[in-house]
């Protein structure tokens, strides 16, 4: 296993989740121009990352990385079986985190020095999508019956954004949630790896 990374990127959730299962990896760091080469469009058609190498070939897209890996090490115990309720609410809040999460931060990002009112707009439909999660979470720690799951490296690494952006005033049980994932010893080990 292969991870294609550069500082400061998504590749960050690849690192976490990587150190969270604890199997050994290699690394290649991309910098610069680099992503953009032929060699890296190879491995991804847009030249981003992160992307994974295996046996069988390249795959991009974080979530997807992550899911597939928490597949690959059934011993980690971070995904339900295939079919399972549990598996379903991983894809369920894998799918939530970058459809209805990541978009909105991206247009805050984009917007927040040039286009307040639409930095705002986006502010408050981030804050009904992070609304739901702090329900979903409960008096729980983690997403998914209360246990710490490959859902809460994908979603927890979108949601805490909200930090960034100061979003989270009413949502103690998101800011407490994002503390809890940030302060796990894979966490800090994956952001040092990762170089960010
Ligand atoms: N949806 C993709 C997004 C990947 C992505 O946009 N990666 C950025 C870094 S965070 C990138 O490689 N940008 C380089 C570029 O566009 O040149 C994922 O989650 O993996």
């Amino acid at each position: 296993m292969r991870l294609y990374y550069s500082p400061q990127t998504r590749s960050g959730r690849t690192f976490w989740l990587l150190e969270e299962i604890g199997a050994p990896y290699d690394t290649t760091k991309l910098e610069g121009d680099s992503r953009r080469g032929d060699e890296h469009r190879q491995r991804h058609p847009l030249g981003r990352v992160p992307v994974i190498e295996e046996e069988g070939g390249y795959v991009f897209e974080s979530g997807a990385i992550a899911l597939h890996l928490a597949d690959l090490h059934p011993e980690a115990g971070l995904i339900g079986p295939a079919g399972s309720h549990q598996r379903a609410l991983a894809y369920q809040w894998a799918f939530f985190a970058v459809t209805e999460l990541e978009p909105r931060s991206g247009q805050i990002r984009m917007n927040r020095e040039s286009n307040p009112e639409a930095a705002a707009a986006a502010s408050e439909q981030w804050r009904a999508a992070a609304q739901a999660v702090e329900d979903a979470l409960g008096d729980g720690e983690y997403l998914i019956d209360g246990s710490f799951s490959v859902a809460d490296v994908i979603l927890g690494a979108v949601i805490a954004a909200g930090k960034r952006f100061d979003l989270l005033e009413g949502l103690p049980r998101v800011a407490a949630y994002i503390d809890r994932l940030e302060s796990r010893p894979a966490y800090v080990q994956g952001m040092e790896k990762a170089g960010q």
